[in-house]
């Protein structure tokens, strides 16, 4: 079994123990860096050369084995929210993830390819490709003999400017549960802007959503494929300040636009069968 050391790629990745201690990757392409921790397979860092990060990370994160890293990409698997005395989120995102291979291809990307360990009759394989853009896959194989079930999201905190004045598009006509009120609406707007928490899970959502942010002047772009849901999450003053792990103010440089599928777009494979969900985020100049 190769140790992490032995997937470092000279000026590409590097190895090295991060906050907690926790063993991280360093990625570097001619285009952008990347971050990513082992806990979770944990993307803590992304940003173009030049630019602002792309990826928020809570300045009260904890880094801890048994605790979810605060901000970056949090991959949510097997399932999505609370559990009753489970964790929520599912237990992908507290898990030691295996780095099975980095690879750096000829077109100058970086690619790493992470598997869950689990004894149990699936598999989950998470690709990270570090170029331009920022892409991850996360592919789940029912290895057993039984129908497998799951629901599973991509948690995306996207660096902002303020919240009060971004917009979010890409989402106009899609349902929603309001996950605060508990009742189902359509989304009438063009845009959707934060002036509360916002907590809502959109169906039948598959195409790009942008977060447009003039303080920072540009667009972050969300495309994905094999993801019917997307959830659009800010916490605002009062939740912000009952999460330990996230700083009474943070709510106003932050917002969640997650890719998934979650509730009743939650996934059951038969056994062989395989189920990919893809993201990539990038970004323009507004
Ligand atoms: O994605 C939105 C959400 O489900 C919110 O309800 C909020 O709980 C958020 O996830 C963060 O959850 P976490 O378990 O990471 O604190």
């Amino acid at each position: 079994m190769k140790t992490l050391k032995d997937h470092e790629i000279p000026g590409r990745v590097t190895i090295f123990s991060g906050k907690g201690d926790l063993p991280a990757m360093r990625v570097e392409t001619e285009w952008s860096t990347a971050e990513i921790y082992q806990h979770g397979a944990h993307i803590t860092g992304f940003q173009k050369k030049g630019g602002i990060p792309l990826l928020f990370m809570s300045g009260a994160s904890d880094f801890h084995h048994g605790k979810p890293i605060r901000g970056g990409v949090p991959v949510i698997f097997p399932w999505f929210g609370g559990r009753e005395g489970m964790a929520a989120h599912g237990f992908a995102r507290l898990a030691d993830w295996d780095l099975v291979e980095t690879l750096a291809p000829s077109d100058g990307s970086v690619r790493l390819h992470f598997r869950l360990p689990v004894e149990d009759e699936f598999e989950v394989d998470y690709i990270v490709t570090v170029a331009a853009t920022l892409t991850m896959e996360l592919t789940v194989t029912n290895t057993g003999a039984a129908d497998f079930s799951f629901e599973t999201c991509l948690h995306t905190y996207f660096q902002i400017g303020v919240i009060e004045n971004i917009e979010v598009a890409g989402l106009q006509g899609v349902r929603y549960r309001d996950e605060l009120l508990g009742e189902d609406f359509t989304e009438a707007g063009a845009t959707i802007r934060f002036t509360a928490e916002t907590d809502r899970v959109y169906q039948d959502s598959a195409g790009t959503v942008e977060i447009r942010d003039p303080q920072l002047q540009r667009t972050i772009l969300v495309s994905k494929s094999g993801s019917k849901s997307t959830v659009v999450w800010n916490p605002w003053i009062e939740k912000s300040i009952r999460m330990p792990d996230f700083g009474d103010d943070e709510y106003h440089h932050m917002v969640c636009v997650e890719s998934g599928n979650v509730g009743e777009h939650a996934i059951t494979l038969a056994p062989g069968e395989q189920s990919s969900l893809k993201v990539e985020i990038d970004s323009l100049p507004l």
